[in-house]
């Protein structure tokens, strides 16, 4: 038997198959069925054994090269169908990069958020740097180094939060104001020192005006020939930077702060527009933070030498700012959370407060 015809309608057969394939695992039946063990391919070459040496002769050959063509067709095939899935995936994954963006952020800044950046900024430009500090602080630095006697009446338990004693009767205190940053930077690090330090701070109060967690901001200097003209200087700039006018009218009245000596209050004219407030115009006071040199004492009591060194410290109060330049009336709206609020009262997180484009 040496008719090799029925070897080509094989052939035709299995690769007409192979051409239909559609998918890796179709055509790997169709190798299977043609070429595997039981393969109808293999089949026949088993019967090469039974065959006159000259039906081997001619059959030998043919499915020889039957075999190779259906394997080249396979690999082909193969490769056919590895890249139509790629080009599938390609197609399918792309990321059209000409979608527009969201035209609207999900979240918003808080005015406080947005307040304490804006004076990083202002100051940053008068070369402050930013000043941290933990928010449960021990009795030297929130009181003591600040130069309150015993018996001051903000040491009191009225105003202030106190911890759980620990094992030596020591109580903490959840901060009353940010100075103890300052004391802790005086501690750190050699003057010149320029800082402010923002943060929130606690006392036991809770009405209109009042929340028993609200936010300052204080700054300091100290060097050795700083004086009460730095201090009017710095913060004329400051009002002017920060309700963003040329026109800053200013008064010092002497006032009295433990931790400062001389210690004044700062008033700017201004006037009331809808709930906002315009500075640089109008006839009224109002008082808008507290300020000083720097105690002696207090400098002592930071290991620095006060005959060496000296300079100011201010201090305000930074929801109160935002309530004045950003119109909010009710301070407790502050912190209810409320999304309505924040959505109207919020700021855009994409456009930092910065002094080239303006502020907010
Ligand atoms: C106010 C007044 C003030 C300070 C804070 C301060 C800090 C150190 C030394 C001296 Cl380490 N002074 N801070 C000075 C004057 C006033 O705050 O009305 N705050 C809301």
């Amino acid at each position: 038997m040496t008719d090799t015809s029925n070897l080509d309608t094989l052939e035709r057969d299995v690769l007409s198959q192979i051409e239909a394939a559609g998918n890796e695992a179709g055509l790997d039946e169709i190798r299977v069925s043609a070429l595997g063990k039981k393969g109808s391919v293999s089949l026949m070459m088993r019967e090469l054994g039974k065959m006159s040496p000259e039906e081997r002769q001619v059959m030998g050959p043919a499915l020889n090269g039957l075999k190779t063509r259906l394997n080249d067709a396979i690999t082909a095939r193969k490769d056919t169908l590895e890249n139509a899935a790629l080009d599938a995936a390609l197609a399918s994954e792309t990321v059209d990069i000409s979608l527009p963006v969201r035209p609207q952020p999900q979240g918003s800044l808080h005015p406080i958020t947005q307040v304490m950046e804006e004076l990083a900024v202002i100051f940053a430009d008068m070369g402050f740097a930013v000043a941290e500090g933990p928010d449960v602080e021990d009795d030297f630095h929130n009181f003591t180094a600040l130069n309150f006697p015993e018996g001051h009446p903000a040491r009191d338990t009225q105003d202030t939060f106190f911890m759980q004693p620990d094992a030596d009767g020591n109580r903490k205190v959840l901060r009353t104001h940010t100075s103890p940053v300052q004391i802790r930077t005086m501690l750190e690090q050699k003057p010149p020192i320029r800082i402010i330090a923002p943060g929130r701070v606690y006392r036991c109060d809770w009405d209109q005006t009042h929340t028993p967690m609200f936010h300052q901001v204080e700054g300091l200097v100290i060097d050795k020939d700083t004086h009460m003209g730095h201090l009017k200087g710095v913060l004329l700039d400051f009002i002017a930077a920060f309700f963003e006018t040329d026109k800053v009218e200013a008064q010092f009245r002497p006032h009295h702060f433990p931790f400062t000596e001389p210690s004044a209050e700062m008033d700017v004219k201004y006037e009331r527009v809808g709930q906002a407030v315009k500075v640089g115009q109008g006839d009224k006071w109002m008082e808008i933070l507290g300020c000083g040199m720097v105690h002696p004492n207090v400098i002592r009591n930071c290991g620095l030498d006060p005959d060496e060194y000296q300079g100011f410290a201010f201090g305000m109060g930074v929801d109160r700012l935002a309530m004045l330049k950003y119109g909010a009336p009710d301070l407790r709206d502050f912190f209810n959370s409320d999304k309505r609020w924040l959505a109207h009262y919020g700021f855009s997180p994409l456009l930092q407060a910065n002094l080239a484009t303006g502020l907010s």
